[in-house]
Parts: structure tokens; C-alpha cells; sequence
């Protein structure tokens, strides 16, 4: 049920690889317009219409002192959680922070004679991750969301998620007991990345919104974008394999199986040089998809966006991988490292037989919130850089601005702007200025 495409059939590989590159891009005006509608209640009538929506929407009644999860009520969901996958996470939480503790930032300055040039990093006050509720509510997302922003030093992190999330899910509330966050607000869907973007009386305004969610949560964040920060837009997740005759086809099965059960919509790819791994792959995937409890996901990925491809030589492979600009790359061949010197567009690389991309979804370290849907172009994986700002430093002495002032004023009259070259003169003695300007 998953396509393998030969290396002699180009116009087919073509048009599935088009298939995948235009899944989900469709803009939805429809989708647009509610979306609009209830980001501008949210923003007019505040918790009376977060409190409407969640009733209309997730059937919770509920009230302005409730829209807040206490510390009982997240504590409680937490200690239903089991001992083994606490600790667990707590492994995991320590190697994602020492990843993340070498993309601190520094704040630099530059001198020369008489001046003071610098880049000053400070971390954005608030930030506000949405946890989505559902079979996709993930205690990973969680880690991988709030680490990041905590060691950027943000000093107020609020999550808004729908109201049953707690409750169904202990792993997301130990996650957040585990880190430390504590302000929960149980709200979800468009109305709370509203809340988040404008505040209400009850839930604070963020500076910046991350996070995962369903399409409404998605239009959301696009259009509350410029009135507070987010991260990228997710879409469905994606892999890419490159694999050689040295790759095992039960591993690169089992690989491709992994991301097709996130999503119907995920794209799973093998790369290949080898058409007998292509077919072993195949038979592989027919066997272990058996034993799958979401196996019907599966099936819906593999057929929709799955692809066996098999090229002429690795330089073809990186050719095919640099065109999807996948999520995820695994190389699994002869020279990994060399071959990943040809990848220009991946979200995260995966070298070598026994680096399965799971190993980076929970545990290595590395962030799993990556760019999707050939966002691997033009941008990157979450990290400390997204929850701090940079501001510009600039100091002139007068001896400086003396010795350059004229040549300020001459851009700025260049510019028709007379009022920006009279406020660099100024500051020179009243001789230069009648100087310059006669
Ligand atoms: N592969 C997903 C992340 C994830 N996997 C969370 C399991 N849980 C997107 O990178
Ligand atoms: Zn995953």
C-alpha cells in the first residue's frame, strides 16, 4: 500500500513528490472568517466569551474562578501518573536542558575609537504554550516547549489547554509539575490563543505564543501574529530516509512506521540507491504494521504520502531530500557524515543505523519542534533563540559624532529628510552648522 517508485520512473516520482510538497497549504478563507470571529469576541467580551466558547465547544461549564487549574487539581492529575514514566521524563527533561544550555546566547559588544557598538540578549517576559488536548496532547511537546523558554530565562511561562486535558492526560500534568509551571489556564482551541494574544481579565497577555495545535489553533496563531510572537506554524510531521545496501529494512521499516502513525497526513520517504532494500522494506512494513494499534493511521499515511524511492546514486538521494526539505532526515549508509555534507534542507539529521528518530522525539536532547511542510528552507528548530530578543547597543562619543556628523546630514538630505541631518549637526558647534548648511 505505500508506493515504490523506480529509478527509471521520474514522471511518477515527480508528481508524488508534489503530492506531498501541496499537502495542507490550501489557505481556508472559510476557516479564516470563523476564526476571525472568535479571536475578536475573545478580544471585546474577555472571559465571558472564553467561558461561552468552552461551553460551546468542549462542553465544560465553566466559571471566571475556574478558568484557572489550581495546584490540587494539577497535582492530583499528576500523581495518577506511574512512578517508571516519571522518572523517565525526568531523565529526558535533563538531557534536553544540557542540549539547550549551549544555545545560550551571549551579549557582545564591538569598540573603536570613541565608539560602543553591542547586542544586548534579554529573554521575553511572558510566554504562553498551548498544549492541545486529544490523542495528540504530548508530555514531549511539553518538555520540548518549556525547556527552551526556561533557559532563555523567561520569567512567566502559561499554558492554556482544553479543559479536560488534566484530567485525561496525568503525563502532561506531571510534565508541567516537573518543570515547574504552574499557571494553567483550561482553555483551548482559537478562543485561547486569543486569550493568550490579548489577555482577558483572567488570563494574562503573552509575548509570545508556541506550541502545537488542530487547524483552528493554527489559523489562530497566524492571525494573531504582530500582535504577539509564535513560533512556526506545525504541520503534519514528516521523515525522510537515506538509506545504502548497509541499511537493515526491519529498522528502516519500523522507522518509517514510527512517524506514519503520528498523522494521516504524515509523509514517510524512503531514499534509496538499493531497489531489493526498496522491496524488503515494503514486505517489512506489511508485516510489522500488524501489530499496530494505530494501524489505520498508518495505512492512510502510507498511502496518502508514503513513497519507496529508489535513485540512481546518493547524489540523486540528496537531490530528492533537498527538494522535500523534510522534518526529519535519518541517513542510514555507508559515510553518513559525508552524505549529510550534501543535505542543505532537513530539520533535524539522524546519522547512522542506530540513531531511529525517536531517540530525538524524547530523549537525546536536541529539540523535537522542527520545521515542517519544506518550512526546513528558511527556518529551525525551537530553541533558547526563540524566547529571547536582541536589542542593539549604540554610544558615541563627541569627538565621533564630530567626525561624522556631515556625512549623516548628506544621507539624510539625500533622503529628502532635513530634520534627521539638522539632528546630527546640531550637537557640532553653531559654526559647523551654518557650515554645512549654507
Ligand atoms: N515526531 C514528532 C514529535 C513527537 N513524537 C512527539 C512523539 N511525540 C514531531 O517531531
Ligand atoms: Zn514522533
Amino acid at each position: 500500500m505505500i508506493e515504490l517508485i523506480g529509478a527509471d520512473e521520474k514522471q511518477r516520482r515527480r508528481a508524488r513528490l508534489e503530492r506531498i510538497a501541496g499537502r495542507n497549504v490550501a489557505l481556508d478563507a472559510d476557516l479564516m472568517r470563523e476564526v476571525a470571529a472568535i479571536i475578536e469576541n475573545v478580544k471585546r467580551r474577555g472571559d465571558e466569551a472564553l467561558i461561552e466558547y468552552t461551553a460551546r465547544f468542549d462542553g465544560v461549564e465553566l466559571t471566571c474562578d475556574r478558568l484557572r487549574a489550581s495546584e490540587d487539581e494539577l497535582h492530583h492529575a499528576a500523581a495518577r501518573l506511574e512512578r517508571e514514566v516519571r522518572d523517565v521524563m525526568r531523565e529526558a527533561a535533563r538531557r534536553i536542558r544540557a542540549f539547550h544550555e549551549r544555545q545560550r546566547e551571549r551579549s557582545w559588544e564591538m569598540r573603536s575609537n570613541g565608539t560602543r557598538l553591542g547586542q544586548r540578549v534579554r529573554p521575553i517576559e511572558r510566554a504562553g504554550l498551548y498544549v492541545p488536548g486529544g490523542t495528540a496532547s504530548y508530555p514531549s511537546s511539553v518538555l520540548m516547549n518549556v525547556i527552551p523558554a526556561q533557559v532563555a530565562g523567561v520569567e512567566r511561562i502559561v499554558v492554556a489547554t482544553p479543559p479536560q486535558t488534566l484530567a485525561e492526560n496525568p503525563a502532561v500534568a506531571a510534565a508541567l509539575v516537573e518543570l515547574g509551571v504552574s499557571e494553567v489556564y483550561k482553555v483551548g482551541g482559537a478562543q485561547a490563543i486569543a486569550a493568550l494574544a490579548y489577555g482577558t481579565r483572567t488570563v494574562p497577555r503573552v509575548d509570545k505564543i508556541t506550541g502545537p495545535g488542530n487547524k483552528y489553533v493554527a489559523a489562530a496563531k497566524r492571525l494573531v501574529f504582530g500582535v504577539v510572537g509564535i513560533d512556526s506554524i506545525a504541520g503534519p510531521s514528516e521523515v525522510a530516509i537515506i538509506a545504502d545496501e548497509t541499511a537493515d529494512a526491519r529498522s528502516v521499516a519500523a522507522d518509517l512506521l514510527a512517524q506514519a502513525e503520528h498523522d494521516e497526513e504524515a509523509a514517510v520517504v524512503l531514499v534509496t540507491t538499493r531497489g531489493d532494500l526498496a522491496d524488503a522494506v515494503r514486505r517489512e512494513i506489511e508485516i510489522q504494521l500488524e501489530m499496530l494499534p494505530r494501524r489505520a493511521i498508518v495505512e492512510a499515511s502510507l498511502r496518502n504520502y508514503g513513497a519507496l524511492i529508489v535513485v540512481g546514486d546518493m547524489d540523486e538521494a540528496c537531490a530528492v531530500v533537498n527538494e522535500l526539505a523534510p522534518e526529519h532526515l535519518e541517513i542510514i549508509a555507508r559515510d553518513a557524515e559525508a552524505i549529510a555534507d550534501k543535505i542543505k534542507h532537513a530539520g533535524a539529521i539522524f546519522l547512522g543505523a542506530y540513531t531511529p528518530e525517536v531517540v530525538g522525539d524524547y530523549f537525546a536532547g536536541p529539540n523535537h519542534v522542527l520545521p515542517t511542510g519544506g518550512a526546513a528552507r528558511f527556518s529551525s528548530a525551537l530553541g533558547v533563540y526563540d524566547f529571547t530578543r536582541r536589542a542593539s547597543m549604540l554610544r558615541y562619543s563627541r569627538e565621533e559624532l564630530e567626525r561624522t556628523a556631515r556625512m549623516i546630514a548628506v544621507f539624510a538630505r539625500a533622503e529628502g529628510l532635513e530634520a534627521h541631518a539638522r539632528s546630527a549637526l546640531i550637537r557640532l558647534d553653531q559654526q559647523a552648522t551654518q557650515d554645512v548648511s549654507a
